[in-house]
C-alpha cells in the first residue's frame, strides 16, 4: 500500500484574530458570490405517473421565485450565467451561479465517484465564489456531507448542503425556504460542511436522517444544532469551527478505502455470517448493544474479532445501535476487546465513523495509528462530553462541581492557565443548567465572575444571551463583576439585552452600564433588525443610547431600509409619520 500521508487536523485557533472568529459577514462586496450546485434529490424532481423522478433545468424554477431572483437587478447588473436575488438580510444580495449536473441522481445511487465529483467541483470553483450550496438528496445527505466534511481538508469557506423533502415544483414544498435558509447561511464564513435543513443548521457529521416524511427529516443526536432559524437567526457561535490559518491552504483527499463493512447485531446472529464479513474487510463496524456491550460468552465470535485484530492488522470498532448517546467501556466486558486494540466509537454517528474511516485507511494509516486518529478530532465529528452542555444534568453538574474543587484547592502557578480555561467551560455549563443554584456554588468556590470564554464572552454575556434574567440579577448582585466588559466582536451585554429585545434585563443593565456606542457589528445589526420588522429591539438599541435619527450613519440606514420594505411602525416609531402616505405609492 502506498505510504501514508498526513492528516490535517484543522486547528482550533484558540487565538484567532476578530477575523477568525467564525461568523464573519462576508462582507468584501455588497454582492456575496455563491456557486450552487445541483446533483438530483426530491429538491428538483418532478411528480409522474410512477412516481417522482430528477427534473433538469432547475434555474426555470429558480427563476419563477421572486425570493430567489430580482428580475430587475440582475438585469441592470448583468454577468454571464449569474443570477440575483432581492435584498438579504444582511442588506446584500447574493449573486449565483446554478451548476447542474449532466445525470442528476436519486440520492440512494450515491457511490465514490459522486463523493470525488462534488469534492472536486467545489475544488476547482475554490477561489471563485465565497460559499458553496449543495442541492442533494435527503435520504444519504448525512453520509455524503459526513465523507465531504473529510475530504474537503483546511476548509475555509462556507458549504451548506441542502434538499427537500417536496419538490419546488409543487406549490406545497419546503424546497424554496431550505434553499433561502442555506443562502441565508451562504452569508457568513462557517467554514465547516452544514446542512440546512427546516430552519436548522447541523455540522454535518454530526447529522442523520432520522424520519423519512416529517419536514423536520434530520436529527443530531450527540451534537448541539449550529444555528436555528425562527424569528430571529440564532447562531451558536461558540461550537462554529474557526477557519484553519492561511498557511493551511485548502485541498481535497479522495482516494477513499472501501472494504469497510458493518455489521448490525442481534441475538441468532451465525458464526459463519459474520465471519463473512470480516474476511474481505480492512475495517469492520460493529453496531452492538446499548452502549457498545457485546456477548462475550460468544467465544467463537470474540476470537474472530481477537484475530482479525492481532493477526491480520484489521480495523475493529464497536459503535451502538443506539442513534443517541455515547459508546463507553463502563462495563469491564468491553475492556477484554479495547485492551487489544477494539476502538470504541465514542459518541460518532455511524456516518461518521465509515467515513473517517475510509479516509484514514485510504491515507494508508494501520493499526495503532488509525485506532488513535480514530478517537481524535479531525472534523468536529467526535467530542468530549463536557462540550455537551446541553444534556448535562444534575449529576454531571455535581462531577463539575467537584472537580472544580479539585483544582481550587491544588492550583500552584503552573495549574493557573488551566484552571482559568476550565473554569469557562465550568460557569459556561452552570449559565446552561437550569435554576442559579450551580452558577452560584461556582462564585462562592472563588470563580472569577470575569472570565471570558474563547468568543470573549463573560458569564453575564452569556446570561444575558440566553434571556436569563434570574442569572443576570445575581451577577449583577456580585462585587467585583465588570458589567462594560466587551466580547471578541467589541459588545458589551447590553447589546444583547437590546438584540434579543428584552426589555427587562435592558433596564436592568442600564442602570450600571455605560451606553453602547456605534460600531460595523451595530450598524449590521440594525440593518438586520429593521429589516425583519423588529421594533421592540431597535426601541431598546436608541433607549441604549443609539442613536436612530437621519442624521447619522446608523440613522440613515434604518429609516432607508425602513422605507423601502414598508414597515409603518418602525418608520412611525422615527417621527416619519407624515411621509407614510406617500410611502404606499413609492411601495406599489
Ligand atoms: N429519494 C430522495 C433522495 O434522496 C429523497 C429526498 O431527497 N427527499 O434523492
Amino acid at each position: 500500500h502506498h505510504e501514508s500521508q498526513p492528516i490535517e487536523k484543522q486547528e482550533i485557533d484558540q487565538n484567532g484574530s476578530k477575523a477568525s472568529n467564525g461568523l464573519d459577514l462576508l462582507i468584501k462586496s455588497q454582492e456575496v458570490n455563491v456557486l450552487i450546485v445541483y446533483t438530483g434529490g426530491t429538491f428538483g424532481m418532478i411528480s409522474t405517473e410512477s412516481g417522482y423522478r430528477p427534473q433538469k433545468d432547475l434555474l426555470h424554477n429558480l427563476h419563477s421565485s421572486k425570493h430567489l431572483y430580482d428580475v430587475e437587478y440582475s438585469k441592470d447588473n448583468y454577468i454571464k450565467g449569474t443570477s440575483c436575488t432581492p435584498l438579504t438580510l444582511m442588506n446584500k444580495r447574493i449573486r449565483y451561479h446554478l451548476k447542474e449536473y449532466e445525470d442528476l441522481i436519486d440520492s440512494s445511487e450515491l457511490n465514490s465517484m459522486h463523493y470525488k465529483r462534488i469534492a472536486s467541483t467545489i475544488e476547482k470553483n475554490y477561489d471563485k465564489y465565497d460559499s458553496f450550496i449543495i442541492i442533494y438528496g435527503t435520504d444519504t445527505m448525512s453520509y455524503m456531507a459526513s465523507q465531504l466534511s473529510f475530504m474537503l481538508e483546511n476548509l475555509s469557506k462556507t458549504v451548506v448542503i441542502t434538499g427537500a423533502q417536496i419538490p419546488i415544483s409543487e406549490w406545497r414544498n419546503d424546497a424554496e425556504s431550505n434553499l433561502i435558509g442555506a443562502l441565508t447561511v451562504a452569508e457568513h464564513c462557517i467554514p465547516e460542511v452544514t446542512v440546512l435543513f427546516n430552519g436548522t443548521l447541523f455540522r454535518e457529521n454530526r447529522v442523520i436522517k432520522a424520519d423519512s416524511t416529517k419536514m423536520q427529516a434530520f436529527s443530531s443526536p450527540n451534537f448541539r444544532k449550529l444555528a436555528t432559524f425562527d424569528v430571529f437567526l440564532n447562531y451558536q457561535r461558540d461550537i462554529i469551527r474557526k477557519p484553519p490559518t492561511p498557511e493551511h491552504k485548502f485541498k481535497v483527499f479522495s482516494m477513499l478505502e472501501r472494504k469497510i463493512s458493518l455489521i448490525y447485531m442481534h441475538p441468532l446472529m451465525t458464526e459463519d455470517i459474520f465471519l463473512s464479513s470480516f474476511k474481505q474487510s480492512k475495517a469492520i463496524v460493529l453496531q452492538m448493544y446499548g452502549m457498545g456491550n457485546f456477548p462475550l460468552e460468544r467465544t467463537d465470535l470474540v476470537s474472530i474479532i481477537k484475530d482479525s485484530v492481532l493477526k491480520y492488522n484489521k480495523t475493529v470498532i464497536i459503535a451502538s445501535q443506539c442513534r443517541d448517546g455515547i459508546v463507553k467501556d463502563n462495563y469491564s466486558r468491553l475492556r477484554e476487546l479495547t485492551d487489544i486494540g477494539v476502538i470504541l466509537s465514542e459518541d460518532m454517528t455511524t456516518e461518521a465513523i465509515i467515513a473517517k474511516l475510509s479516509y484514514v485507511l485510504g491515507k494508508g494509516y494501520r493499526g495503532k495509528h488509525v485506532e488513535d486518529l480514530m478517537k481524535t478530532d479531525l472534523r468536529g465529528e467526535i467530542c468530549a462530553p463536557i462540550v455537551k452542555a446541553e444534556k448535562e444534568d444534575e449529576s454531571d453538574m455535581s462531577k463539575i462541581l467537584s472537580m472544580s474543587n479539585i483544582i481550587q484547592k491544588s492550583t500552584p502557578e503552573d495549574l493557573n492557565k488551566v484552571a482559568e480555561m476550565l473554569h469557562s467551560s465550568l460557569l459556561n455549563s452552570a449559565i446552561n443548567s437550569t435554576g442559579t443554584s450551580n452558577l452560584k456554588k461556582l462564585l462562592q468556590n472563588g470563580l472569577d465572575p470575569n472570565v471570558k470564554d474563547t468568543s470573549g464572552y463573560t458569564p453575564l454575556h452569556l446570561a444575558v444571551k440566553s434571556n436569563k434574567e434570574d442569572l443576570v440579577d445575581l451577577l449583577l448582585s456580585i462585587e467585583g463583576v465588570d458589567i462594560n466588559l466587551k466580547d471578541n466582536e467589541g459588545n458589551s451585554a447590553l447589546y444583547y439585552a437590546c438584540y434579543n429585545g428584552n426589555e427587562e434585563i435592558t433596564s436592568k443593565l442600564l442602570k450600571e452600564s455605560d451606553y453602547l456606542e456605534p460600531s460595523a457589528t451595530l450598524c449590521a445589526c440594525l440593518a438586520a433588525k429593521t429589516k425583519i420588522n423588529d421594533l421592540q429591539s431597535l426601541k431598546l438599541f436608541r433607549k441604549a443610547g443609539i442613536s436612530l435619527n437621519q442624521e447619522t450613519k446608523e440613522g440613515k440606514e434604518v429609516y432607508k431600509i425602513a422605507k423601502e420594505m414598508g414597515h409603518s411602525e418602525i418608520l412611525h416609531f422615527l417621527n416619519f409619520t407624515g411621509k407614510l402616505m406617500s410611502l404606499k405609492i413609492i411601495n406599489k
